[in-house]
């Protein structure tokens, strides 16, 4: 028979060592993270630097608490401070995007689609999503992902010669098909997208329209890009892009019939149980985003964006559409007959952080790729601004001039010292001196 509340409860610790104390291994791979993230700059256009806040609310007792259903319309008991965080969580998205309901459960931008799907189509119906290769996400009916699988996907394109969307050719596929829905965003598509024009080409089709704004939710929240709510039927979004907050998705919408089926959509549909953790990380972003130092970055982040495209074009770096209206940029590495896996790999050799990803009319395999795309939400964070950015630029120029042999000996070890400095100037979590969860 047990004696003492040792043998009764968990081991020795449980409730009181730290990460570090408790666990080495999980320990040492988290503190590795950190020094990286410290050390190199990061140009992954999905990512970010969250809060101090945001690290604490996702390593909160949260976590513990199980919750399904919707604040006061709970299937568990106990959820009195879930019901309170949840209902925040959703009046401060409603509040940031100016739209009557909002959806904070989904677990990521590809659970709030797939929520969005089951809300509105069944098995088999036709959608028109641009295309993964020209830019589009997985998700939006890309033949891997179960969009592609369970829909009948039909993808629009960009032109070859301005990488932009042809809203004719949009027009003339939705005439043709009679998708159910059409969708506009994606993954690597840097300019703005003209939801009024997709609007009326949804309207004319029958067709509901969704907007996915993941990679530029931020933008939207901080007033510098054109809001896509007045036109679409349903926008979904990420938390963890521009909006610099803990990984995760939204769904907002003006209508009340849809707003219920997107609920029924996300519960019981695709999800179960709430991250309440990650909801309570959301909420905090969208604290962070509501006041005024936000709409600042938000218009850093594009100043940015332009700065770093503006440097790699001045190096002869070639910018696909020429430019960018939101925080990410695609290279087309073609002309300097290098592929975006091996330009990715020298690049975080010199402690700059991107991801390979295919450019329009690639003809190689997207492990391989021939373009890199590039954002610059993380580190406009870490207080980069448009000098730093032309810095940078020039510092990728250097790498990829220095694979093909156009380069100085040692340019590249150059760079990765110049990289190093940056870092150091721009720090962040400068008090940790250990993983926060330490
Ligand atoms: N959709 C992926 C990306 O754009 O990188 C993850 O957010």
């Amino acid at each position: 028979m047990a004696s003492s509340w040792a043998d009764l409860g968990p081991h020795r610790g449980y409730f009181t060592d730290d990460l570090a104390a408790a666990d080495p291994e999980v320990h040492a791979a988290i503190e590795g993270e950190l020094r990286r993230q410290q050390d190199q700059i990061e140009l992954i256009a999905s990512e970010n630097v969250v809060s101090l806040a945001s690290l604490g609310a996702l390593g909160s007792v949260m976590t513990n608490k199980t919750v399904e259903g919707y604040p006061g319309r709970r299937y568990y008991g106990g959820a009195e401070f879930a019901d309170d965080l949840e209902s925040l969580a959703i009046e401060r998205a409603k509040r940031l995007f100016g739209c009557a309901f909002a959806n904070v459960q989904p677990h990521s931008g590809s659970q709030a689609n797939q929520a969005v799907y089951l809300a509105l189509l069944k098995p088999g119906d036709t959608i028109l999503a641009m295309a993964l290769s020209a830019g589009g996400h997985l998700s939006h009916g890309a033949a891997p992902n179960i969009s592609g699988k369970w829909l009948r996907a039909v993808h629009y394109g960009v032109g070859a010669d301005d990488g932009l969307i042809d809203y004719d050719e949009v027009e003339r596929l939705a005439h043709e098909h009679e998708p159910r829905l059409i969708i506009a965003g994606g993954s690597a598509y840097p300019c703005v997208i003209d939801f009024a024009r997709f609007g009326a080409i949804a309207k004319a089709a029958g067709a509901s329209l969704l907007v996915d704004m993941a990679h530029f939710a931020g933008l939207v929240a901080g007033g510098v890009h054109p809001d896509p709510l007045p036109h679409a039927d349903v926008v979904t979004a990420t938390t963890y892009k521009n909006l610099r907050g803990g990984r995760g998705g939204l769904i907002l919408t003006n209508d009340g019939d849809l707003a219920r089926r997107f609920d029924s959509g996300v519960f019981p549909g695709v999800q179960g149980s709430v991250l309440l953790n990650a909801v309570a990380a959301k909420a905090v972003c969208l604290g962070e985003a509501l006041r005024p130092e936000f709409k600042t970055y938000a218009q850093a982040v594009l100043d940015n964006a332009r700065a770093l495209a503006g440097a790699l074009t001045a190096r002869h770096v070639d910018v696909v559409s020429g430019g960018t209206d939101t925080p990410l940029m695609l290279v087309d590495l073609r002309a300097r007959r290098l592929t975006g896996d091996a330009a990715s790999r020298c690049l975080e050799e010199a402690g700059l952080t991107c991801n390979k990803n295919a450019v329009p009319f690639d003809d190689q395999p997207p492990s391989v790729t021939s373009g890199l795309r590039f954002g610059v939400s993380a580190a406009t964070t870490r207080g980069f601004g448009v000098a730093e950015f032309a810095a940078i630029g020039g510092l990728v120029a250097d790498v990829l001039d220095g694979m093909a042999g156009d380069a100085a000996p040692g340019t590249a070890a150059e760079a990765s010292q110049k990289v190093r400095a940056l870092c150091r100037d721009f720090p962040i979590y400068p008090d940790l001196a250990s993983c926060p969860s330490s």
